[in-house]
């Protein structure tokens, strides 16, 4: 095989963020970034040499070209085999399917997640590890010291196969085998969910609409929904994946997902509705009317998680980051099985999920999973619900009122100071860690705070610490702000300010989030200086 040996110079700003690196696309369109940056993950997960390797993404624009390069240094750097998801496409969970299932050395995985995608948007590769999840912070830490060091990279001269067609390709020597992206994913689901039992739900008229948002998971939503469960024709709505989402932002949250938003609140609206975003491991679940917050979500699957046919023998434990709220906890609590609290982050979770700490972990950030795969896994999300509304035979509004009765209703918002300059986010965070001790016992619009940390996770499977994960402020009662600094953005520094409070009362489960938390918002924004540094009114965005 002909190698070229390229010599290249260390690119500064190839620091892996919360989920891989994410940058502007042209930026990795840029002779020799992407190859020196994918020479660093080889170098920093220990070689590829004799490894077999997962390769796709979500179809955003520059994911063809990104491929053929990976093909190519992954070849020239001695990979034995190549599984590639035709035409590129692979949603993460699909990804971290597969890689456990072929028991791969690990996976370039090419996503943005939900920011959008196109010439002039956003582009992300991220490198997952043998057992389908993210590369933990060690293998992360290794892949920046290579960015700092690199001197060259190799790269085949031969052109990459086509990867259009399902079939079996050679490489200089390696194997290139273009799978169907979407089989093995449905095999896994009819094992974790009632395909029957759903069919049934389908079939006595329950209605459904899912956005794929024209992103990745609308083939995977199409074979399951229409194909498998039997939903009529047109349940999958923008189902085709678009290089640029068709100029969406393909992330599920009220702003982005607002068509789906206003049908469910509309006089039409269907039974249920459902999204996922750009890479398919995002999940949001509507009913007429109301909107199941994620952070209750999670603690919904995990309190009706058992129903589902993949978890009869129950749940073993219950992880969520740090900023989600705490009423998975309170599941957990009930259940009589251990919580975890871990940094924002889907690789936090691997360990817990490969040690049989836990089952379910979830996120604020419209993030749920189990220990099927090591991502969180949208569409799972979205067919655990139907699983569990096939057999309760309850609407989600009755599904959800009846959990807060149960438990209580944790009131929770989060609100994003997106594109801020970095270095006045970046000082309102210093300063805030800096003046933590003086907080307790002090009163802040009328609300006296209790306590006052950055927090710091110690892996309970391996004792690795990471801290600076995210400033808590507790309140006398009881509720709780939480600011940090998001790993995922792609200009300038987005602020997410995380508040929540807990209400025990049935009577008082339907009022205004917003005006709920009014208080520990106001005494947030006191705290940090939101306004006074940021100029900012209002948050870009509320969830
Ligand atoms: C990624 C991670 C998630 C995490 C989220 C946080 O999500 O996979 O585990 O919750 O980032 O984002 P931020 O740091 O912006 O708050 P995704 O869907 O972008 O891969």
């Amino acid at each position: 095989m002909a190698v070229s040996i390229v010599p290249t110079q260390p690119i500064a700003g190839q620091k892996p963020g919360t989920s891989g690196l994410r940058k502007k696309t042209r930026v990795f369109m840029e002779p020799g970034y992407l190859e020196n940056y994918v020479q660093a993950i080889i170098e920093g997960v220990g070689g590829v040499k004799d490894r077999e390797i997962v390769v796709g993404g979500d179809g955003r624009y520059f994911n063809d070209a990104a491929i053929a390069i990976i093909l190519r240094m992954i070849a020239a750097n001695g990979a034995t085999k190549a599984i590639v998801g035709r035409a590129g496409i692979l949603s993460t969970p699909a990804a971290s399917n597969l890689i456990r299932k072929r028991a791969a050395y690990g996976g370039f995985v090419l996503s943005a997640s939900h920011n959008p995608g196109g010439p002039d948007e956003d582009f992300g590769l991220k490198f997952n590890v043998a057992n389908g999840g993210p590369a933990p912070e060690p293998v992360t830490d290794a892949i920046f010291e290579a960015t700092k060091t690199i001197s060259e990279f190799r790269i085949v001269e031969e052109a990459a196969p086509p990867i259009d067609v399902v079939g079996t390709f050679d490489l200089a020597g390696m194997t290139v085998e273009i799978v169907d992206p979407v089989a093995d994913y449905v095999e896994m689901m009819r094992g974790l969910v009632d395909f029957e039992r759903i069919r049934a739900l389908f079939a006595s008229g329950f209605t459904l609409r899912f956005d794929a948002m024209s992103a990745v998971t609308g083939p995977y939503a199409t074979a399951i929904l229409e194909g498998e469960l039997g939903a009529p024709k047109g349940t999958v709505v923008n189902g085709t994946p678009l290089p640029d989402f068709g100029h969406h932002h393909p992330d599920p949250n009220p702003v982005h997902a607002k068509e789906l938003f206003d049908v469910m609140f509309g006089p039409d609206a269907p039974d249920m509705g459902a999204a996922s975003d750009g890479d398919g491991d995002r999940n949001i679940v509507l009913g007429r009317g109301i909107s199941v917050a994620p952070s209750d979500s999670l603690a919904l699957l995990a309190a009706n998680l058992h129903l589902a046919k993949g978890y009869t023998s129950g749940v073993k434990g219950v992880a969520r980051s740090m900023p989600t709220s705490r009423a998975a906890d309170r599941v957990a609590a009930k259940l009589g099985v251990g919580m975890y609290e871990t940094p924002t982050g889907w690789k936090f979770f691997g360990n817990l999920l490969d040690a049989g700490m836990a089952t379910i972990c979830g996120e604020e950030s419209a993030g749920t999973g189990s220990d099927h795969v090591r991502e969180k896994d949208g569409l799972w999300a979205i067919l655990i619900w139907l699983d569990v509304v096939a057999t309760r035979r309850m609407s989600i509004a009755e599904i959800v009122a009846d959990h807060w009765k149960t438990y209580g209703r944790d009131y929770y918002s989060r609100h994003d100071y997106e594109a801020l300059p970095t270095e006045i986010a970046d000082a309102m965070l210093a300063d805030l860690r800096g003046g933590l001790t003086d907080l307790p016992g002090k009163v802040f619009a009328g609300m006296r705070v209790a306590t006052a940390d950055d927090f710091s996770y110690t892996d309970p499977t391996d004792g690795s610490v990471s801290s600076k994960q995210g400033v808590r402020i507790g309140f006398e009662d009881g509720s709780r702000a939480v600011f940090r600094l998001s790993g995922t953005g792609t200009q300038g520094a987005t602020l997410r300010l995380y508040v929540e409070c807990f209400e025990p009362d049935p009577a008082r489960h339907d009022l205004d989030p917003q005006m709920v938390l009014a208080g520990v918002l106001e005494a947030a924004d006191v705290i940090a200086g939101i306004e006074k540094r940021t100029g900012r009114e209002r948050p870009d965005v509320i969830t």
